[in-house]
């Protein structure tokens, strides 16, 4: 993946970083994804999964920020690129974190090919500063920097993303996070705290560009940004408490499912909920504009973390095929391969063959896409792809290691195992 330090790189943005001083020399310094902790700041950092958080700098008491709108050379998963529209140099962008009662300047540079403005989704804010182009603000033009500035009101989870050309600009990488701490403390104590938004693309194989014409077809699904194996884990120490801040900006519902625990379900984007309208999910859906706060405590082991929508688990695929579960396709595929050469049959027994055929390279499929199936787990593969990642909790992780620790090493006795390869084995009930 991308680190800060190689895109920041000789970028306009990575001077600005530099002119920063020691809080972005800091964040430069992060392996991976968000600024340092730093208690002296009063909260503890957000972790962006495989993102970063965008430094300030304090003028007159007011937290300046500078986003930029540009365009992004984005790695959905390695060897798999095109070009996006995020801002300083990332889709999504950085993630914004303050503290409730701060001041917050805002400067946003449109480095774009046409207009743009920047709505705060779910801030309390004076409505000229509410970023609908047209409605609250002119655009702002190609070259041109916006100011805006506000006080704020709440704490919580939010997003940014366009209010102009909103179809297009959404559709091709443009939106981030906005996280206010509370001032005064969490009430209940939060030990790995990670946000990440869920989108859609329509990056159709062997193209470049995703496509924002397409209302329903899509055939990427990410976590910011990135398709499954490229996301990274949710990394956590046994008994830690993890919170989860999910935000949707995609133009699908995703049911967020979490193996191994029953979470709580403890705020929105209209804010944390008191404790009383916590309620305990395995699977909670977060909706098109919606946000959700998980948390659980951290139990040992690797789990998966998925949307259940079972397609948003996979990669780009041939929609529009017929089906062929159950079909004897003997015979049909000699004939085809006259036509196509190397055509092969597939999916009589279902799909889970794809991800074997195309990891010995019998598909190379076009230019620029991904197996719709791919990922090896220690037991073999593990065939998802796009909004899947997993949760590893260890008992033995410093508590700010956020590095993959690799598989579990699942206790003797603990992982399910083979008792016979009989299929006529035992003596199970049937309907009769
Ligand atoms: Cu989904």
């Amino acid at each position: 993946m991308t680190s800060r330090r190689t895109f920041l790189k000789g970028t306009s943005v990575g001077a600005m970083v530099a002119a920063v001083g020691s809080v972005s020399a800091k964040a430069q310094d992060a392996p991976r994804s968000s600024a340092p902790p730093s208690q002296a700041r009063g909260y503890r950092p957000v972790r962006t999964l495989n993102g970063w958080t965008l430094p300030f700098v304090m003028k007159n008491g007011v937290k300046e920020f500078h986003l930029v709108a540009e365009e992004v050379e984005h790695e959905f998963a390695p060897g798999f690129t095109a070009k996006c529209w995020g801002y300083n140099g990332s889709t999504p962008g950085p993630t914004i974190e303050a503290i409730e009662g701060d001041r917050v300047r805002i400067l946003v540079t449109n480095c774009l090919p046409e207009h743009t403005t920047i709505h705060w989704h779910g801030l309390l804010l004076p409505s000229g500063m509410d970023g609908v182009g047209g409605l609250n603000q002119p655009q702002i033009k190609p070259g041109e920097t916006f100011a805006y500035e506000f006080t704020l009101k709440q704490h919580g989870s939010h997003m940014y993303h366009p209010h102009a050309d909103e179809m297009t600009q959404m559709a091709v990488g443009m939106m981030g996070m906005f996280i206010i701490h509370p001032r005064g403390g969490e009430t209940v104590t939060i030990d790995r705290d990670y946000c990440f938004l869920l989108h859609n693309w329509a990056l159709h194989p062997g193209t470049y560009r995703p496509d924002p014409s397409i209302m329903q077809e899509f055939d990427l699904w990410t976590f910011n940004s990135k398709v499954f194996p490229a996301i990274d884990p949710i990394v956590a120490r046994s008994g830690e408490r993890v919170r989860l801040r999910i935000g949707n900006l995609s133009m699908w519902n995703h049911p967020i499912h979490v193996h191994g625990v029953q979470y709580f379900v403890t705020g929105s984007d209209g804010g944390r909920w008191p404790q009383r309208q916590w309620r305990a999910e395995t699977t909670e859906i977060v909706s098109v504009g919606q946000l959700r706060d998980i948390e659980f405590t951290a139990v040992p082991g690797d789990w998966a973390m998925h949307c259940h929508m079972a397609h948003h688990t996979m990669n780009a695929m041939g929609h529009g095929i017929p089906n062929t579960l159950g079909v004897d396709q003997t015979g049909v595929e000699a004939e085809i391969r006259k036509l196509l050469p190397g055509y092969m049959a597939m999916g009589e027994h279902g799909m889970a063959e794809h991800q074997e055929h195309t990891d010995a390279g019998h598909h190379p499929g076009p230019a620029n896409t991904i197996p719709m199936m791919t990922g090896t787990g220690p037991y073999g593969n593990i065939e998802m792809g796009g909004m899947f990642t997993v949760v590893k909790v260890r008992n033995d992780l410093g508590r700010r290691d956020y590095d993959d620790p690799g598989w579990y090493d699942a206790p003797k006795g603990t992982v399910a195992r083979r008792v016979s390869d009989d299929p006529d084995f035992g003596n199970p009930v049937r309907k009769t």
